[in-house]
């Protein structure tokens, strides 16, 4: 690792930044020594989700042209480009965020789930943490609402904006239980369509059964209608995130550990063990991994 990679992403330098993604995706030798090298920083990380094709990606480059006329640095981390559930919007997503290529205010990175049992990218954590370090006023992270993923995003982001279209009410009844809990911001996106103020409603009262005060935008992202109102909540809810901070910071602990333990136990060392193991006659499946996890066998 470079010795001085960090100064340059404090710098932001984006070729350094995007070098030092690289290597935490494919795990480098000196990629811990980076991330144990990071300070702190209260970067907000505001994360958007949704089903596929809702417009999050319309609503996150909409959001990026208003920041950075105000002067503001943004990066963007688009999750799951590969999914097969969407398989043509990365190319929609690269002409769109295409025009930023080029601009010193925005950084935007994709990553590919390809290869991971579902949920989030592998290494959302430290990339995000990465990111953090760079000379930014927001992170965008946007992922597709897929599986358990808008609750693993809620997790780590100090902000989640869920983006749902109008649909009939059975959509919201359908939302996976859980999803409607986590959201601080909600957009109801393509309110050209028929059914927007319906649907608002029906939000609504699904909101006013549970207990967390959520805004509720309604927006057309394409014609750029709401986009003051979604930026006036991102804004506002700041106040709250460090309130959330151990709450965000054990999420990701949580995922960090979990992930290092899934490392230490290879199949291939685990099949060594018990074949040497399971020839005693005492050999009991409980046992064994009981003390597997409490001491070395
Ligand atoms: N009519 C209408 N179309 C919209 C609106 N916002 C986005 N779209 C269109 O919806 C399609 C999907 O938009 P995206 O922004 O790519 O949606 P996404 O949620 O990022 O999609 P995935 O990343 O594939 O899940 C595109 O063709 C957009 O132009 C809107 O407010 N009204
Ligand atoms: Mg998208």
């Amino acid at each position: 690792m470079p010795p001085n990679i960090l100064r340059e992403i404090q710098q932001g330098n984006e070729r350094s930044l995007a070098r030092a993604i690289s290597m935490i995706e494919n795990q480098t030798t000196g990629s811990l020594e980076l991330l144990k090298s990071l300070p702190i920083s209260k970067t907000p990380v505001i994360g958007f989700t949704g089903p596929p094709g809702a417009g999050k990606s319309t609503v996150v480059d909409i959001l990026i042209a208003r920041f950075i006329q105000q002067e503001k640095k943004i990066a963007v981390l688009c999750v799951d480009p590969s999914s097969p559930f969407h398989a043509g919007a990365f190319l929609g997503d690269r002409i769109r965020m295409n025009r930023w290529t080029g601009n010193p205010s925005v950084f935007i990175r994709s990553l590919s789930s390809r290869g991971a049992l579902g949920g989030l990218h592998p290494r959302i954590v430290e990339i995000t943490d990465l990111l953090k370090a760079g000379p930014f006023d927001y992170i965008f992270i946007e992922t597709v609402g897929i599986g358990q993923n808008e609750i693993e995003i809620a997790g780590i982001a100090d902000c989640t904006v869920l983006i749902l279209t109008p649909g009939s009410g059975d959509e919201i009844q359908g939302l996976k239980s859980g999803v409607l809990e986590i959201a601080d911001v909600f957009v109801v996106n393509k309110s050209d369509y028929p059914g927007a103020k319906q649907f608002i409603s029906q939000l609504e009262s699904a909101l006013h059964m549970g207990s967390k005060g959520a805004d509720i935008i309604e927006m057309t992202a394409t014609q750029e209608k709401g986009v003051e109102a979604l930026v006036l909540a991102i804004e506002e809810k700041k106040a709250s995130f460090p309130s959330r901070e151990i709450q965000t910071l054990t999420e990701k602990a949580f995922r960090l550990i979990l992930a290092r333990m899934k490392q230490k136990i290879d199949r291939a060392s685990l099949h060594q063990i018990i074949a040497r193991e399971s020839l005693s006659e005492n050999f009991n499946l409980y046992s064994f991994v009981e003390n597997y996890l409490t001491g070395p066998l």
